[in-house]
């Protein structure tokens, strides 16, 4: 048994819409026993700023799949939102993103190979992550941080 955080985007079209959907298809997925999600935010765009903006939240989940058979559940429900691979950081319909991954006994997945990188490499650098991740996961600390106190660093 694994459990994840799943950071969800949108920027286009029905950006709800396809998040409710594919949150429907992991819940009923027969590997996935559980997903919670958080409250859904407006954010601005991050890193490529000429789009739309997004809809972010986050998704705790629990499965037997492992971290790359989650990746590849993730990726097909990109795929059926119509996800289309164009610009780098650009704009999406769907975008799934593993940001932390524990094994059955609780212990934090660090893994780094061609296909995958978890912790997700960027997640410290996000709001539209953090906040997210915080309403979930409020006790989480990372490199002797809380979440509060990175966010109010990212906000200096
Ligand atoms: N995703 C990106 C790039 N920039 N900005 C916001 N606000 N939300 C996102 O989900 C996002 C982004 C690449 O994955
Ligand atoms: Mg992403
Ligand atoms: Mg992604």
């Amino acid at each position: 048994m694994y459990t994840y955080y799943i950071s969800v985007g949108s920027n286009m079209g029905d950006k709800k819409g396809h998040i409710h959907s594919a949150f429907q298809s992991l819940q009923e997925h027969e590997a996935v026993s559980k997903v919670i999600s958080s409250k859904l935010i407006e954010t601005e765009p991050w890193g490529y700023t000429e789009q739309d903006t997004f809809v972010n939240g986050m998704w705790f989940c629990v499965s037997t799949l492992d971290p790359h058979q989650m990746l590849d559940l993730i990726q097909f429900l990109e795929k059926e939102a119509g996800r289309e691979r164009l610009i780098h950081w650009g704009p999406r319909t769907l975008d799934l993103d593993i940001i932390l991954a524990y094994d059955s006994h609780g212990a934090m997945l660090s893994l780094s190979d061609a296909k995958l990188v978890v912790p997700h490499p960027l997640f410290w650098e996000r709001t539209f992550v953090l906040e997210p991740l915080y309403e979930l996961f409020p006790t989480f600390t990372y490199k002797g941080m809380t979440i509060n106190e990175r966010l109010a660093q990212l906000s200096e």
